[in-house]
């Protein structure tokens, strides 16, 4: 399987703007590491459920939940770093799109963890891409519009 990987050109959409390195470098981290990023995560779901599902793909080494840098709590995505490169794959492969807490979560190749990846890096403290969502939630109130758009404030 990781031969097929290995033919595709390019294995994630996403280019980390942090990440030091040559485009090339960065490829090949994505094509050697053995750790995946998931998007589109409840900010209720657990550790624990994380665990149970990516398991499936194999022997897991560390979940690191990514935080809302001001308030600490989940922000809506998780690194998780498996033993193996082909589990890893099969993680990408087989459990991207499933539906966890109610959400289609995606399933990214990561260049790799390190420390400070863990936090949203979005002005407001969670992650970018919630600070550009034009999506009406009614659960969610913005102070700035007070209509419903955006994520400023949170009811829960
Ligand atoms: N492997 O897809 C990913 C991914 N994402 C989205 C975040 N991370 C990812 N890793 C992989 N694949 O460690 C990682 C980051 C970091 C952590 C939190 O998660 O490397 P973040 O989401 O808070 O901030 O990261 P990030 O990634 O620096 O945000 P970025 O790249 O600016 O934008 C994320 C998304 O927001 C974009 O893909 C786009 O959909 C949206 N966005 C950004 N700017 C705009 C804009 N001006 N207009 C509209 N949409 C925008």
């Amino acid at each position: 399987m990781a031969s097929l990987f290995k033919e595709q050109a390019k294995l994630s959409a996403y280019r980390d703007r942090r990440f030091s390195g040559t485009q090339e470098e960065f490829d090949e981290a994505l094509r050697t590491s053995s750790t995946v990023y998931i998007g589109n995560v409840s900010f209720y779901t657990t550790e624990e459920q994380i665990y149970e599902l990516f398991s499936r793909a194999g022997e897991i080494k560390k979940i690191i939940m990514g935080l809302d840098k001001n308030t600490k709590t989940p922000c809506g995505f998780c690194f998780v770093l498996f033993y193996s490169r082909e589990d890893t794959e099969d993680a990408v492969k087989y459990i991207s799109g499933t539906i966890l807490d109610d959400r289609p979560i995606r399933v990214d190749f990561d260049w790799g963890f390190q420390e400070g990846r863990q936090w949203g890096r979005g002005r407001s403290g969670g992650q970018v891409r919630d600070e550009y969502r034009t999506d009406y939630d009614p659960d969610i109130l913005s102070v700035a519009t007070l209509c419903g758009y955006g994520k400023l404030v949170q009811k829960e």
